[in-house]
């Protein structure tokens, strides 16, 4: 059982780490890749924000669930952000490809802040949850502010 979950953690790594134009049959694939991604991602995120800013009533459950599946779902995007898909039915900027290691900064900073709610959500602690979810927002925004056209 342990050398199963090895060989397919090592399949899962390897996937994940194959060239990003390989994963995708054509720029459009990868731009609706991560808009889709990112999509998923907000959604969950804006349940937690509910909850955060006392719009919904409080259930830890539910915002342990939504953490976790933001979390998931962080890690995805990027392998959308092929080189040559700042062009077509996207915001993404061409700063993306010009500064990448900007760009990856900001990808890991909201990692980061993202695992960090997801700590927070599975204490149950509601003030916890607020701060976590109030850093994560700004990590969004941060590569909203400089990545993203209006
Ligand atoms: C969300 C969402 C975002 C971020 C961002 C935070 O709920 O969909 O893109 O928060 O607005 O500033």
């Amino acid at each position: 059982m342990k050398l199963l979950a090895s060989l397919t953690l090592a399949a899962v790594v390897s996937t994940l780490a194959l060239p990003a134009m390989a994963q995708f049959q054509k720029p459009e694939d990868a731009i609706k890749y991560r808009k889709a991604a990112l999509t998923v991602m907000g959604t969950h995120f804006g349940r937690i924000g509910a909850m955060a800013s006392d719009k919904a009533p409080f259930d830890a459950k539910i915002a342990a669930e939504n953490a976790a599946i933001v979390e998931t779902m962080s890690k995805l995007p990027w392998a959308g952000f092929v080189a040559g898909t700042d062009k077509g039915d996207t915001r993404a900027k061409p700063e993306i490809w010009a500064e990448q290691a900007k760009f990856k900064k900001s990808a890991d900073d909201m990692q980061a802040a993202v695992a960090q709610l997801n700590t927070a959500a599975k204490t149950g602690n509601l003030d916890a949850i607020k701060t976590a979810f109030g850093a994560a927002g700004k990590s969004c925004k941060a590569c909203h502010d400089a990545f993203r056209k209006e």
